[in-house]
């Protein structure tokens, strides 16, 4: 009865101590709790591992409450939400980034440092989250914080992989891919929900019965997986918000293969449940194509379908009818992966709640919306027909099904012009017939987004041609961003303190346009001073870090040039090895007096490259031989030095981007769809030097382009410029660097001759040799422009000053009032 209830909820109340409290005094408690009960340490012996456990649980007690008062109150107010689908998420160390964004940073300072610890070193034990491969996953990270903290409604979904991207090794100079099994020693920062699981069928097969006198599809699948889900949570920085990001694992199904238990059977059938694990197992390392891969299939099926029938319970136990679903539910498809959504959706209100197919669709439509991160058609996931009709049955139904009624629609609209019917299709026709996963985006979505102004322009004039033109109303374009959270507070403490400081608040922290604030003190020779030293700071920490893992020691002195990204031929790690062979070149032809005017260089590259991407394999075995070579030469010491930074991931890129001087971001033009590695360099103070491509277009609006160093043909010029083929001017000094690669200058002379293939002329796609001279003098002017340390320090301090415009809570912004059109909803208590 009510009264007994009553009686318990007061009882239950009374028990709990209010909330947990934040003095150093009960973190300490806490901290000893946990290494005592949890790790099963004596509070006497514990080393640094176990502290940094027994700590990640006493912060993960803080996350879940303020976790459980944010989703009663999402609850209570019944506010719209926004639920973001991403296979992936490059989320990295939660330790720091949790305990800043709840406030209580010093407070844990100063409890570690009377235990006799260490907060940055504990933070050390921790090793990343890597469950993703690039810019598109790191990005969905950056978009997980600025939800939180800017207080909406928002739920993350995504796979718990158990092996993240791999690990990258070198040895002799090669990439050697080794298996990232993060979940070894535990991961504090996850809730197992084991209540919470849901059944995920494949294969199988449709049959048609009679309902009330009506036919309708039933699918009888084969196969079911059950998907558990781990529940992490994000916390906003400056309010009490913490969002769920929700990963499902697959788990064998309770639901027992009957015949082959009586047929005898019995370990077969075990092994049998263990493949069905398998979907969750592992990442795959391609950032670009996943044609065709039958797991890879399995994987966004299963997380589309336990995630949609997650957020259709939600749904369902505050509504009796779906009528409000698109004014209560936005589902954001972060590029095509979890576009099957769509089918599913169609199929759970077609066949399951039984809406009837144009209601079913009036609501569909209204509820997606998709963010391509692609620029090349080629690059555009197709599943092949055959794969997903002997997967899921039920769903090629209705893709032909959605498709047919799309096509019927635009023959009225644009008459019986095949062709372009044909281009439009979902279906792809041809040796293998496929579904095009971004036709079916776009046709279902009301919003398509591209990432930067120059990506939607591709996608309006090329890529998507065809479909601006019937629909220009769906196509936007949100300009990435990246959170200030992690990429200063977490990255750059010094400088994090530096800016309140000048700036007189901590405002920027939740406001980033407030940098420009540091415009007014440019001038100012002490803020300047200061601002110099915290560089240094972060160069010398940059410094310790490349001598222990190279070996190769460098100079305060010399300009910090990074580039560090995924190693892609269009992304041109190879034109900046070729200006680095052409640098040390010169200085090997140069006597005495002149190199003593040379501006040192330490020029640091880092990136992982698809394990069975042969070109960008070799472009990292020519770093390091070319490191080889230049880092032993006496002749120049100091002047130059080449460092590959093994297993890029984001924690190294922590590290890396404050202690950069310069940064390099120079694809081809039109080839990055955004770039967001730009963004966060540009906050930290570094200067850019860059093609005008992807974001930096925007970036250049921001800053002016005499801030940064440009270079290279403009997306405009670069269809021209290839069709000249073997017609192109090359500059000499391009032929050179060639030349000496091939004739084995650097060994391993067989090996390259492939790779100098690829960009001999005439069959240069991504135009080394035509920009590789204005590459050289963006190289000189940046030369020119360090020896003058006051006015490198204005542009550093321009560069930050620039950057609030690149914040992910500008881009969360965008997207919440334009594309999903959810408030915000801040838990009050
Ligand atoms: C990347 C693009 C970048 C872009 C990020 C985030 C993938 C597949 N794409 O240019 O290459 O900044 O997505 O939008 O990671």
């Amino acid at each position: 009865g009510f009264g007994e209830r009553k009686a318990k909820a007061e009882r239950m109340f009374s028990l709990m101590d209010g909330f947990l409290k934040n003095d150093p005094f009960s973190l300490q408690k806490d901290i000893l709790h946990h290494v005592e009960y949890t790790m099963a340490r004596s509070r006497f012996s514990f080393d640094d591992y176990e502290a940094y456990q027994a700590l990640a649980h006493s912060v993960r007690d803080r996350l879940i409450e303020r976790w459980h008062d944010t989703h009663i109150y999402f609850k209570k107010t019944k506010s719209k939400r926004l639920y973001f689908l991403s296979l992936e998420f490059l989320m990295g160390r939660s330790l720091s980034n949790s305990v800043i964004n709840l406030g209580i940073q010093d407070q844990y300072a100063e409890a570690l440092n009377q235990l006799g610890f260490e907060f940055e070193v504990l933070a050390e034990q921790e090793g990343d989250a890597s469950l993703g491969n690039g810019g598109l996953a790191r990005f969905s990270a950056c978009q997980m914080d600025s939800l939180a903290t800017l207080d909406y409604p928002a739920w993350g979904y995504g796979l718990r992989y158990e092996y993240g991207l791999f690990r990258q090794i070198i040895v002799d100079g090669f990439q050697h891919e080794q298996p990232d099994y993060w979940l070894n020693f535990g991961n504090p920062w996850e809730i197992e929900r084991i209540h919470v699981t849901y059944e995920v069928k494949f294969n199988g097969t449709v049959e048609e019965v009679d309902m009330n006198g009506e036919k309708v599809k039933v699918w009888i699948p084969g196969e079911t997986v059950e998907a558990v889900a781990y529940d992490n949570p994000i916390p906003g920085y400056g309010t009490k918000n913490t969002i769920n990001l929700r990963l499902w694992a697959a788990k064998p199904s309770n639901q027992f293969d009957l015949e082959a238990y009586n047929t005898g059977d019995y370990i077969n059938s075990i092994v049998n449940r263990q493949n069905t694990e398998a979907i969750s197992n592992v990442l795959y390392p391609d950032d670009r194509s996943h044609q065709g891969k039958e797991m890879r299939l399995k994987q966004q099926y299963f997380f589309v379908s336990a995630s949609l029938q997650d957020i259709i319970r939600r749904f369902k136990e505050a509504h009796n009818n779906f009528d409000e679903l698109p004014e209560q539910v936005a589902l954001h498809l972060n590029d095509t992966h979890p576009s099957l959504s769509i089918a599913e959706i169609m199929r759970i209100l077609v066949d399951e709640e039984h809406l009837g197919w144009s209601k079913a669709w009036n609501i569909v439509n209204k509820i997606f919306s998709f963010t391509t991160h692609t620029v090349v058609a080629e690059g555009l996931e197709k599943i092949p027909v055959d794969l997903l009709g002997s997967l899921l049955p039920r769903h090629l139904q209705i893709l032909y099904e959605i498709n047919s009624n799309f096509m019927e629609e635009l023959k009225k609209k644009i008459g019986l012009d095949y062709n372009r019917l044909s281009r439009m299709s979902i279906i792809e026709e041809g040796a293998v017939k496929s579904i095009r996963m971004a036709n079916l985006s776009i046709v279902c979505s009301h919003t398509v987004n591209g990432v930067s102004k120059v990506h939607s322009n591709t996608l309006k004039t090329k890529t998507f041609k065809d479909f601006y033109e019937l629909w220009p109303e769906k196509f936007q374009y949100t300009t990435n961003g990246v959170t200030q959270r992690r990429w200063i507070v977490v990255s750059n403490p010094s400088l994090c303190a530096l800016l309140s400081k000048w700036l007189g608040t901590e405002a920027w922290i939740r406001n980033a346009d407030l940098l420009t604030g540091l415009r007014d003190h440019v001038d100012n020779t002490s803020f300047r001073h200061e601002w110099k030293m915290v560089k240094r700071l972060n160069k010398m920490r940059l410094a310790e870090y490349i001598e222990t893992m190279s070996g190769v020691k460098v100079s305060l002195d010399a300009m910090f040039d990074v580039q560090v990204k995924r190693i892609h031929e269009y992304k041109r790690q190879l034109l900046n090895i070729f200006g680095i062979i052409h640098r040390y070149d010169c200085l090997k032809n140069m006597d005495k007096n002149d190199r003593r005017k040379v501006v040192p260089r330490v020029c640091i590259i880092g990136g992982k490259a698809a394990p069975g991407y042969e070109i960008a394999k070799k472009i990292i075995k020519l770093c390091h031989a070319v490191a080889e070579k230049v880092n032993n030469d006496a002749d120049i010491g100091d002047l130059l030095k080449l460092v590959f930074i093994p297993d890029y991931n984001v924690s190294v890129a922590e590290l890396v981007i404050p202690g950069a001087d310069l940064s390099q971001h120079i694809s081809t033009a039109g080839h990055e769809a955004s770039g967001t590695g730009s963004m966060k360099f540009l906050m930290n103070g570094c200067l850019l030097l860059a093609t005008a491509d992807g974001s930096t277009v925007e970036i250049i609006e921001e800053l002016g382009s005499d801030n940064l160093f440009l270079f290279g043909a403009k997306v405009e010029e670069v269809a021209e410029l290839r069709e000249k083929g073997g017609a192109l001017k090359v500059p000499l000094q391009f032929a050179r660097v060639l030349r000496m690669v091939r004739d084995g200058y650097f060994g391993d002379k067989d090996y390259f001759q492939s790779l100098c293939d690829t960009v001999e002329v005439g069959n240069d796609f991504y135009l080394l040799g035509s920009d590789f001279g204005s590459y050289l003098e963006a190289q000189a002017a940046a030369d020119k422009a360090f020896v003058e340390p006051d006015k490198w320090i204005k542009m550093s301090i321009l560069s930050a000053a620039a950057s609030g415009r690149f914040s992910s809570d500008r881009t969360i912004r965008e997207y919440a009032e334009r594309t999903w059109k959810i408030d915000p909803c801040q838990c009050p208590f």
